[in-house]
């Protein structure tokens, strides 16, 4: 097993947060109390994964009143409640020791029963109940709001299974269920009391919350992610049991259980898009019982106050029926009049836009909300209906407000119920903001210019620098003089200026090897691949999307095997490209590119006239786990999207952080991270946003490719036996999709057009990698200049601009 320290060191000069008489000895004897308890034998016989069970048990005890009286707190004034369909957390056990400083005395306790840190650690599966960027801006979101003492909830799901579990078979995604709590998850408490009814028109649920820790730094606020689970409303029909029907009694308990069994479970079928749905309402419909009840406890039954206390975020459309739901509550279990509830509704939700493809926000059949609640059809239309007028007196054109409208050609539009009752509306960097007001969400913008704001995203540096990263948080403790950077990236900023040291320079390039080192021996176990750890590793992680276009890195790779084989002696700085992503089950050519970087790799690494000059490696099963071991490692960052397509991605803040150096379009946060970093610290290609409408009009990809060097044989070798599909014509369809017209055709995302000067961008890079020390100082100022996009700074302006919360009183 990979015994690596990137895991397991911390700082022993800080002193532990929990102060004890002898706290290693204390954590030695509650670990061994906990793992007997868990494993039923000695924890010197138990298993990794039971140690670590015993171990993260020990870690709730010790949190456990500080959680209780930072909820008591919270609940004291104004709140902000995160909805979101999904959290995407990775581990918890080594989060939470870090955050509490207990990283040394864990290692002692565990090691005092014969058992390694890195292997218990190891054992923790990922919790991965989302899919990728607005999951993981959540969870990111979470510890920030926890760090900052900020009274802040998260809501959301158990799901039984989270993101399936990829593997490749013959280079293509198989997908697999992922049980992740099914042999025990301590970071989990069932609130049996809390447990709330949710009430469909074809079935009653019991929604039970199991509520999660959330532990910050340096601080003893405990904030809480709340997951509802559903359970029948009775255990089973004992009668039908009782009979011999067994099947009969269960069936329900079934059906209830689907609801929370998969993480967006497939939608192209109807019945997947029901499920959904029914999702969607089971956990904000639960979530705002509990706000409601929370607050009439506290207030009194009289609601008209409920905004003054509570605002709610919706991370996308997806928690969008807490809209009408909230209206339902007011109405029916309150006996509020309309105006009345609208004016607090209205004065509650904020929503956050993540993408600017229109073809992805949310649409339902009206249908759906027939056969699942017909209560919350009719508040949907009432608002419908009074939308319609109100935008008649504004004077609105019909045709704009057919379109606007929450209901229109059969269909409930989930985004336009946000963008009309929300008091504020957000993208998640500057471009993405401004593409949602010139087009997204144009007319919006031009009746409440007001509500629109931008909130460029941020990451935590505590889970993605000083916990994933400790050699350079060592380095960086050393210059800032303490820890204090880890809670405060902003005080990295004035390190710039020691760029020109020599000692500085070389301890960076000593770090970034050593975590290469880690990471070649990592995939090397993991995945039997051997790569150089001298070579440059050029890392593209994030789902497999055309947009994203993990085509052209790949089209690049393949020009760079065909440079190689014509001329063998050619001179070229050794690199890896690594890649690591899933495809949505159902994205056929998503899937495809899966398949085409698989034969790549099979293709390249197995010439041996290619040597180490060119590796190619694809991290099966990507998800936070594998991030938190290849972004340290990483010399370039691969954020290669269709200018304009990309809201924003934080994978891009991740790899700065850790001094990788962007290899980007002008897309997304991109565009803040060269603005931050200056033009001479990043390599930019590529067409721009504002140029692509017209280059697109006269585009012809063909064309584009017989006039680039080298491109055509590229293109050719998905078709001409150079790579093999398995007979399975997914080449083919990539072909044509770059060079059939038609809708389905043309390059829509620009690969072809972009590819010179991609591989230009790229060719220097490399070329600048060879200066070892110039590079360690670009990598240094992106370092430096990362405070920017910082979750911390992210979600000081949400608390300050929309949320209008304050720290906790301690
Ligand atoms: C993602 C966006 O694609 C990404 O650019 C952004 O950084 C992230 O949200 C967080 O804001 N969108 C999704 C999604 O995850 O499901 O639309």
């Amino acid at each position: 097993r990979w015994a690596g320290p990137t895991t397991v060191e911390s700082r022993a000069s800080l002193p532990p947060l929990i102060q004890g008489e002898n706290v290693t000895s204390d954590l030695t004897s509650s670990l061994g109390s906990f793992t007997r308890a868990v494993a039923g034998r000695s924890p010197e016989s138990s298993t990794p994964l039971e140690v670590w069970a015993g171990l993260s048990a020990t870690i709730v005890d010790r949190i456990a009143e500080d959680w209780e009286q930072s909820a008591l707190r919270a609940s004291a004034g104004r709140q902000q409640h995160y909805f979101s369909a999904e959290f995407l957390m990775g581990r918890a056990l080594l989060n939470n020791l870090t955050n509490l400083n207990l990283v040394d005395d864990a290692k002692k306790a565990v090691e005092a029963y014969g058992q390694n840190l890195s292997d218990v650690l190891e054992a923790e599966r990922d919790a991965a109940l989302g899919n990728g960027g607005l999951g993981r801006l959540a969870a990111c979101f979470l510890d920030s709001c926890a760090t900052l003492d900020l009274p802040v909830t998260g809501y959301g799901i158990l799901y039984r299974y989270g993101l399936f579990k990829q593997s490749f078979e013959n280079g293509f995604q198989h997908e697999h269920p992922d049980p992740w709590m099914e042999e025990g998850y301590p970071f989990v408490v069932r609130r049996e009391e809390q447990s709330r009814y949710v009430k469909f028109d074809d079935m009653d649920v019991r929604a039970v919350p199991y509520d999660m820790p959330i532990t910050g730094y340096g601080t003893n606020n405990v904030g809480t992610l709340r997951l509802w689970k559903s359970e029948p409303m009775e255990e089973f029909d004992y009668d039908a049991f009782n009979s011999q029907r067994f099947t009969d009694a269960i069936v329900e308990r079934e059906r209830v259980a689907d609801l929370c069994r998969v993480l967006y479970p497939n939608d192209t079928t109807y019945e997947g898009k029901v499920l959904r749905v029914r999702q969607q309402y089971f956990f904000v419909s639960a979530s705002l019982q509990a706000m409601v009840d929370a607050y009439v406890e506290k207030h009194g039954d009289d609601l008209t106050g409920f905004a003054e206390y509570n605002c709610i975020q919706l991370n996308d459309t997806h928690p969008v029926l807490a809209i009408p739901e909230l209206m339902r509550i007011l109405l029916d279990d309150h006996g509020m009049t309309w105006e009345d509830a609208w004016e607090v509704t209205t004065r509650t939700f904020a929503y956050t836009n993540h993408t600017t493809l229109a073809e992805a926000l949310e649409t339902w059949e009206y249908s759906i909300f027939q056969q699942l609640f017909g209560r919350v059809l009719e508040i949907v239309a009432e608002i419908d209906r009074r939308f319609r007028i109100d935008m008649a007196q504004r004077g609105i054109a019909d045709h704009r407000v057919d379109y606007l409208a929450p209901i229109s050609n059969g269909r409930i539009h989930m985004a336009w119920i946000a963008c009309y009752a929300s008091f504020s509306i957000n993208g998640v960097a500057a471009i993405h903001t401004n593409i949602l007001k010139k087009d997204t969400l144009q007319d919006w913008y031009q009746i409440w210019p007001e509500k629109f704001n931008n909130k460029t995203n941020g990451v935590t540096p505590r889970r993605w620098l000083n916990q994933c990263n400790p050699r350079l948080a060592r380095l960086l403790d050393k210059q800032v003089g303490s820890d204090a950077w880890v809670s405060d990236l902003d005080l990295l900023k004035p390190l710039a200026k020691k760029v020109k040291g020599k000692r500085l320079i070389n301890e960076l390039i000593k770090v970034k090897k050593a975590n290469k080192q880690d990471f070649a021996d990592w995939i090397e176990k993991r995945q039997g691949i051997t790569i150089n750890p001298d070579a440059a590793f050029d890392v593209q992680i994030k789902r497999l999307h055309e947009y994203k276009r993990q085509l052209l890195n790949a089209f690049y790779v393949l020009d760079r095997y065909f440079q190689i084989k014509d001329d063998p002696s050619l001179d070229v700085t050794p690199s890896v490209a690594i890649f690591g992503a899933k495809a949505a089950p159902g994205y056929f050519r998503a899937k495809a590119i899966i398949k085409l970087i698989n034969e790549i790799a099979e293709l390249v690494n197995n010439d041996p006239e290619i040597g180490d000059r060119l590796k190619v490696v694809f991290i099966e099963n990507y998800n936070v786990s594998p991030a938190e071991k290849v972004i340290p490692a990483a010399d370039i960052s691969e954020q290669i999207s269709t200018a304009g397509k990309e809201a924003s991605g934080t994978g891009n803040m991740k790899f700065m952080m850790n001094g990788a150096l962007t290899l980007g379009t002008l897309d997304g946060a991109n565009v803040e991270i060269v603005d931050a970093v200056g033009e001479n610290n990043a390599y930019i290609f590529g067409a721009k946003e504002e140029e692509l409408p017209e280059l697109m009009a006269s585009y012809d990809p063909y064309a584009t490719m017989e006039a680039t060097p080298g491109l055509t044989r590229v293109v050719n070798a998905l078709t001409d036996g150079t790579l093999n599909d398995g007979g399975s014509g997914m080449f083919a369809d990539i072909r044509r999709s770059l060079l059939e017209s038609g809708p389905d055709g043309s390059d829509v995302y620009y690969v072809l057009g972009d590819f010179a000067s991609y591989r230009e961008a790229r060719d220097r890079a490399l070329e600048d990698y060879r200066d070892e020390v110039e590079w360690a100082r670009k990598c240094w100022l992106n370092i430096c200049a990362s405070g920017r996009f910082s979750s911390d700074r992210t979600i000081r302006d949400y608390a300050n601009e929309v949320w209008h919360i304050e720290p906790i009183e301690k």
